[in-house]
């Protein structure tokens, strides 16, 4: 039973007491105090029936320790409970705004100094930047307040609770509260005081807040600055040393706005920003200010008069042990590492991310999207009954989140866009908001994907929109309906700004496609790109029993109702490292292009406004990936929008060997993000003589036979091969098999025209169904000529009619051993296949193979859908760097289009093989790892593949796409693997 004191936790009210208007996160003189440090804790498994510990002289001498900021799940190694991760769910009964007895409660409590000088301030203000998810707070023992609002800032009046020299602070903080019914976003649940507190002084005649406006006409700069101070705070003066302004506002009523004069503007690619003063007698507030002017002009969203293309990451606030604790290198180094990806827009999905976070998006530069801290999706599996957005008991919830997000970052020239929040349905509340921010903030339009209909934002927003729906969206023609439309309501919506809040889901290996949606922004000018879920993965740096470290997700904690690695679905994995799905986003956005036109080549430069003067033009010339020729292009300056056509470097051609000219756009000095010579574009010219593929010599005279014999560098037993080159080998078998993306394994169908996707049943389902992961084997027949071995075998699987016919016919040509494999599925497949590949085990031998050598495209791996990073070159790299470390072990390494490849073993060269093409050109891949995809689909995560004493190859006349099934498109057709005939021929030798 909770007692009446407590009653706060569940009482829709954002705060009570003491809790002061919100205002803007400033950096002023006017002196503070943190209060980040060692606080005394104690967790209690329920809400405490009393609230004894608050008093001043309570005895908290036997209570732990923990670090102010954090989250106490993420401390004392689990004895304060653990992280609990959902998507969707509530894990607590939904039955608002209650919640269960079961509220794990955390009391903190620290003393503190008050400076003896502190006695002249006129106020003394307590501010917590970020609580999850409700809490109280008492000073000296004097009851405060309480409020929530998880990753806002509150600020409490404490003036007449604190006194110079010793005071004690003391916090109650619930993880459940009314408050959680709102904080419904993807991610873990991370209670504790997860960000700083503060002890200010306000001075008399101070700076309570300001807000300046700025915008960026015809080549000026102009503010409108609001001031928020009493009468007795001015003359209030502003001064922006570089441009010579410097404006003084005698009384309150003189604010007024302010031309500044000629200025450079504020863009995310020209982060250009004037350090400003904003000062009284008593207090100095120091600010960054960026100008530019937000605009919406039909359907075209403007910054400076110039449309804007998002090429944005949804941004959480995740680190692997910190959780939401903000760490500012480690923010700065994700910002830089955005830039360095060609990354220019972010979304704070689904709250303000700490507020330090914007002043470095001002000064890297990123167009940003600052969503407010709300989310009630869990209502959704409810069919949205009873959800507070439609609620007045809420509304005053509602509007001070929205109060509380808009003025603490106002004066941000990186934010251009104000978002309410993410699925929290449809709603009055939402409307109010939106209301609430159009008078407030007239400089920027208001987003919010859930309002379908387009009833009160301004820019029309959708998540995993497909590739033909996204199109329709850009075209008036389209009669298509919109989802969630009447046919009037989709009409107004074509008249907006079109933008994907979310698309292209980066779970594990993927996504796909990420090109067929940037085609589209370049063809439909009312569709303005979107925002890629998401940028990292938040998985959880933990160790197994036996102390193995790895990154969790949702379920290894234990939690009753979870939503697996659905939270490990970033761009960057949990350690930093970037996935390819990151370099084929920066290769599909890249800000310059390159259409090659016989000797010439055309370069645009795509960028929103800035010219091409950072920039220097590299160009190599490779035989077979031998560097033979290099040197620099004279391209002249192009301002944003242009394009030029420019003479190609004449090079080399061999005459025997593939020829490619690589042309690079990079950095001509250092930025802030990147070192000189950073590539930020590349594209690749083929400019090779064209050399015939060798025939197939077609034996005859085939004769029945044992087939144990030897050819060349090859020894076959019972007509399979057992030795290579002196290596034990066996195989090769068919392999049709790989470890289920997160992409394969999604199973969501499209239904055209309708409001959504219904469940369906995946591609790992079907290809299991099939048996694709236990193929058996029966020899039909084995023949041989005098330099040759043929062997017919039929695939299938346990309980199916289905088969493959492959026949492998080995021969000597020119005495280098051939192989070639003819690959015939009988009728009757249904499903796509998730590859067409044979397979290689080799066994360690005391030698391992542990690495390879290849050209063909690199440097990592590519699929038919996601080729675009992927270049034509040399590379090496071990077996361990060929695959990438996802958080659940899947289908990763494949290297496209091989042309040859050299197997190694510490260093050595084992195996050399040469791929050639099919009849119609088509060039096969490799895949080189330490597992088989068998035993990689069974493990959940990287510890639990088991110990390897055998490397397996596996070469793939074809590979199925990627897609974003996780969430969202499944393979686009023309990149499906269809069940077809294929042929693979390849020559080896030894190393
Ligand atoms: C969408 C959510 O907005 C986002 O937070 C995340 O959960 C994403 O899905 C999946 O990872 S909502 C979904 C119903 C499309």
């Amino acid at each position: 039973m909770l007692s009446h004191r407590s009653a706060y936790v569940t009482d829709t009210a954002p705060g009570s007491g003491a809790l002061r208007a919100a205002r803007s996160w400033l950096h002023s003189d006017a002196p503070s105090l943190s209060l980040n440090g060692l606080w005394r804790f104690r967790l209690s498994p329920t809400a405490p029936a009393t609230e004894e510990f608050a008093a001043a002289d309570f005895d908290d001498s036997g209570w732990d320790g923990i670090p102010v900021p954090s989250h106490w799940v993420l401390q004392g190694d689990g004895a304060y409970g653990r992280p609990i991760y959902t998507n969707v769910q509530y894990p607590f009964p939904i039955d608002p705004p209650y919640v269960p007895d079961e509220n794990p409660t955390g009391d903190h409590r620290r003393h503190f100094d008050v400076p003896a000088d502190w006695s002249d301030a006129e106020r003394i203000v307590l501010r917590f930047d970020g609580v999850e998810s409700v809490f109280k707070v008492w000073v000296n023992g004097d009851e405060i307040g309480s409020a929530s609002g998880s990753r806002l800032a509150h600020e409490f009046d404490v003036t007449s609770s604190v006194r110079p020299g010793d005071n004690v602070v003391a916090v109650r903080v619930h993880q459940w509260s009314a408050a959680s019914y709102l904080e419904d976003q993807d991610q873990w649940w991370l209670p504790g005081v997860f960000r700083d507190v503060t002890l200010i002084a306000r001075p008399a005649g101070g700076i309570e807040d300001v807000w300046l406006r700025t915008g960026f006409e015809n080549g000026r700069g102009r503010i409108d600055a609001e001031i928020t101070a009493g009468a007795e705070a001015f003359p209030v003066t502003l001064r922006i040393p570089e441009l010579g302004v410097e404006q003084v506002w005698a009384t309150a009523a003189d604010v007024v706005p302010l031309a500044v004069g000629d200025v450079e503007p504020w863009s995310a690619e020209r982060p250009r920003l004037y350090d400003v003063t904003v000062s009284t007698a008593a207090e100095s507030i120091a600010l960054r200010a960026g100008f530019r002017t937000v605009e919406i002009r039909g359907d075209r969203f403007l910054v400076n008069g110039r449309r804007v293309v998002f090429h944005g990451m949804n941004r959480h606030e995740a680190h692997p042990e910190r959780g939401r604790v903000f760490d500012e290198a480690h923010a700065r180094e994700d910002l830089a590492r955005m830039k360095r990806f060609n990354v220019n827009a972010i979304r704070t999905s689904h709250y303000p991310p700490h507020p330090r976070l914007l002043d470095l998006a001002d000064e890297l530069g990123f167009w940003v999207i600052l969503e407010c801290d709300l989310e009630t999706h869990g209502f959704g599996d409810v069919g949205w009954a009873g959800n507070p957005s439609d609620d007045p008991a809420w509304r005053e919830a509602y509007l001070d989140r929205i109060r509380r997000t808009v003025e603490r970052d106002k004066n941000h020239p990186s934010i251009v866009i104000w978002s309410l929040g993410n699925e929290a349905g449809t709603g009055a509340n939402l409307a109010a908001m939106s209301a609430w921010v159009h008078a407030r903030d007239t400089g920027r339009p208001v987003h919010y994907e859930g309002d379908y209909a387009g009833e009160y934002t301004d820019v029309y927003s959708r998540m995993y929109a497909s590739v033909p729906e996204t199109e329709q969206i850009g075209t008036d023609g389209s009669r298509a309906p919109l989802m969630g439309c009447t046919p009037a309501q989709g009409a107004r919506q074509r008249t907006k700004p079109f933008l994907l809040c979310e698309y292209t889901h980066a779970m594990g290996n993927g996504p796909g496609a990420l090109d067929q949606y940037e085609a589209l922004v370049h063809r439909y000018p009312r569709l303005h790109g979107g925002f890629v879920w998401e940028w990292r993965d938040h998985g959880i740096l933990t160790t197994t029993p036996d102390g193995t470290p790895y990154y969790a997700y949702g379920g290894d904690f234990g939690e009753v109702v979870h939503d697996g690695n659905f939270v490990m679905d970033g761009m960057v994995l949990s350690s930093d490292v970037p996935t390819p799905g990151l370099h084929e986003f920066k290769a599909v956005v890249q800000p310059v292009r390159f259409a090659f036109d016989g000797d010439d080549v055309a370069i645009t430069n795509l960028r929103h406004s800035a010219d091409t003067s950072d920039l220097r033009f590299i160009w190599r010339a490779e035989h077979e990936g031998t560097l033979v020729d290099s040197g620099e292009m004279e391209v002249p300056v192009l301002a944003a929008g242009e394009s030029a056509r420019v003479p190609l470097p004449r090079i080399p051609v061999a005459p025997d060997a593939e020829t490619w000219l690589t042309v690079d756009a990079v950095l001509a000095a250092p930025a802030a993000w990147a070192g000189e010579g950073h590539v930020i574009a590349t594209a690749q010219l083929d400019r090779s003589a064209s050399r015939p593929v060798p025939e197939v010599r077609r034996e005859s005279g085939w004769r029945p036979s044992g087939g144990t014999l030897t050819l060349g560098i090859a020894e076959f037993v019972g007509g399979s091969l057992v030795r290579l080159a002196g290596r034990d080998v066996a195989g090769p078998r068919l392999e049709l098999f790989r470890a289920p993306t997160d992409n394969d394994k999604g199973a969501t169908e499209e239904v055209d025209g309708s409001d959504a996707s219904v469940p369906g049943v995946s591609n790992a389902e079907l290809w299991r169904r099939d048996g694709l992961d236990r193929l058996t084997t029966r020899l039909l027949s084995v023949e041989q000529t005098a330099g040759a071995l043929r062997t017919i075998s039929k695939v299938s699987a346990a309980n199916s009619a289905l088969s493959v016919i492959v026949e492998s016919v080995w021969s000597l040509v020119g005495g280098e051993l051939e192989l070639r494999v003819e690959i015939e599925p009988s009728r009757g497949w249904r499903t796509v296949w998730p590859r067409i590949g044979i397979r290689f085990d080799l066994p360690d031998g005391g030698a391992p193979v542990d690495g390879a050598d290849w050209f063909g495209l690199g440097p990592l791996e590519s699929y038919p859908d996601s080729l675009r990073a992927a270049r034509t070159g040399r590379f090496s790299a071990t077996i361990d760097d060929l695959g990438v470390d996802y958080a659940r072990p899947q289908e990763t390494g494949h290297r496209s289009q091989v042309r040859d490849l050299t197997l190694t073993s510490a260093g050595a060269e084992v195996l050399r093989i040469v791929a050639f093409p099919d009849t119609r050109g088509r060039r096969p891949g490799f895949t080189l790892s330490r597992h088989t995809p068998q035993q990689i689909a069974r493990a959940g995560h990287p510890f639990e593949l088991p110990r390897s004493e055998t490397s397996h190859l596996i070469v793939d006349a074809a590979q199925h796409g990627l897609g974003s099934r996780a969430c969202g498109p499944d393979v686009w057709p023309e990149f499906a693997l269809r069940p077809e005939a294929r042929t693979i021929r390849l020559r080896i030798s030894a190393g």
